[in-house]
C-alpha cells in the first residue's frame, strides 16, 4: 500500500512524513500551548507548514501525564476559530481528540485526518469517523492522562500494545473504516515507563502488517529521562529520536520542531 487515504489527500508512504504539533491549550507538557490568541495560533501554523510540516496536527485538550479533561464546549471553543482557517489552506489537517462530538464538529470543518489517543474505543467516535473519508490514527494508551503513568505494569509490552493495536483495527474495520485510512501508535509515554517506551522503540522495525506506524517521542519525558535535559532542552534528543523512528520505518513523525526534523531526514536521505 503506497498510500494513506486522508479525505481530499494522499499521503505517500514513500517517504517519512513530518507531521507538525500546533497545541491551542494553556497546559501542554512542552510549553508550546497557545490558547485565547487565534492569530498566533494560526501564525505559529503557518509556521510549521514553511518549516516543511506535511500535516498540521491540532489538538485543544492536553494529555500530558496528569491532565484533566477539557469539556467539550471549551475544547471547540478553543479549535474550530483556528481549525476553520488553517482548513483552507490546502494541506491535510489532522484534529488530536478522543471526544466523538469534537470529532464531529472538525470533520465538518474539513479536518482530513482524526488522531485519537483512545484509540477508538468508543463506539459514538466509530460512528463519527465512519461516514467520512478522514485518516483514522488509533494510539494505544493504557488507562487515561490523569492516572495513567501511576504505576503502569505490562508482562510483554510489545506484545500486549500490538494486540491492543490490533483488536483496536479491528474495531475500526468492522465499522466500516477502509484499512487504506488507518494509522497505528504504540503511543510513546502514555501509561509507560522508560523501559516500557525503549522496548516499543525498538520494536518498531519488527512491527508486523503493513499498517502506517505514527511516532510521536518530540520533547517527551523519556527523551528527559534520558539525557537529563529539561522540556525545553529536548531539541536534538527529539531530532534524534524522529530520525531513527524513521530508519525504523515510521511513515508518520509528530513533531514540534518541524523545521530541525526536515533537515535531519533531509541529511539522512542523501547520505543513506
Ligand atoms: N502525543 C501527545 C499528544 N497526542 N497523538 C499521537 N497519535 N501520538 C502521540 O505520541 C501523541 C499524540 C502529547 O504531546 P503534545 O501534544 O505535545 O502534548 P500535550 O498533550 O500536553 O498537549
Amino acid at each position: 500500500m503506497k498510500s494513506i487515504r486522508c479525505g481530499d489527500y494522499r499521503l505517500s508512504r514513500e517517504r517519512p512524513l513530518i507531521m507538525g504539533i500546533v497545541n491551542l491549550t494553556p497546559d501542554s507538557f512542552s510549553g508550546d500551548g497557545l490558547t485565547g490568541n487565534i492569530g498566533k495560533a494560526i501564525e505559529h501554523a503557518r509556521r510549521q507548514l514553511e518549516g516543511g510540516a506535511d500535516i498540521l496536527d491540532i489538538g485543544a485538550e492536553s494529555t500530558r501525564p496528569g491532565a484533566l479533561p477539557t469539556p467539550v464546549d471549551e475544547e471547540l471553543r478553543r479549535l474550530l476559530p483556528v481549525l476553520q482557517e488553517i482548513t483552507r489552506w490546502g494541506v491535510p489537517i489532522s484534529v488530536d481528540t478522543y471526544k466523538p462530538e469534537v470529532m464531529r464538529a472538525a470533520l465538518d470543518a474539513g479536518a482530513s485526518m482524526i488522531n485519537d489517543i483512545t484509540g477508538m474505543q468508543d463506539e459514538a467516535a466509530l460512528q463519527a469517523v465512519a461516514g467520512s473519508d478522514c485518516a483514522v490514527c488509533v494510539m494505544h494508551m493504557r488507562g487515561m492522562p490523569g492516572t495513567m503513568q501511576l504505576a503502569p505494569e505490562y508482562n510483554d509490552v510489545v506484545k500486549e500494545v500490538d494486540a491492543w493495536l490490533a483488536a483496536a483495527v479491528g474495531r475500526c474495520l468492522a465499522a466500516g473504516v477502509d484499512r487504506a485510512r488507518l494509522v497505528i501508535d504504540p503511543g510513546f509515554g502514555f501509561g509507560k515507563t522508560l523501559q516500557h517506551n525503549l522496548a516499543l522503540f525498538r520494536a518498531l522495525l519488527a512491527g508486523e502488517g503493513d499498517l502506517p506506524v505514527l511516532v510521536g517521542v518530540s520533547r517527551k519525558s523519556m527523551l528527559g529521562q534520558i539525557t537529563g535535559r529539561a522540556v525545553e532542552d529536548r531539541l536534538a534528543a527529539s531530532v534524534v529520536a524522529a530520525l531513527l523512528a524513521a530508519q525504523r520505518g515510521a511513515s508518520i513523525l509528530r513533531v514540534h520542531d518541524v523545521l530541525e526534523t526536515k533537515d535531519a531526514l533531509a541529511v539522512w536521505s542523501a547520505l543513506k
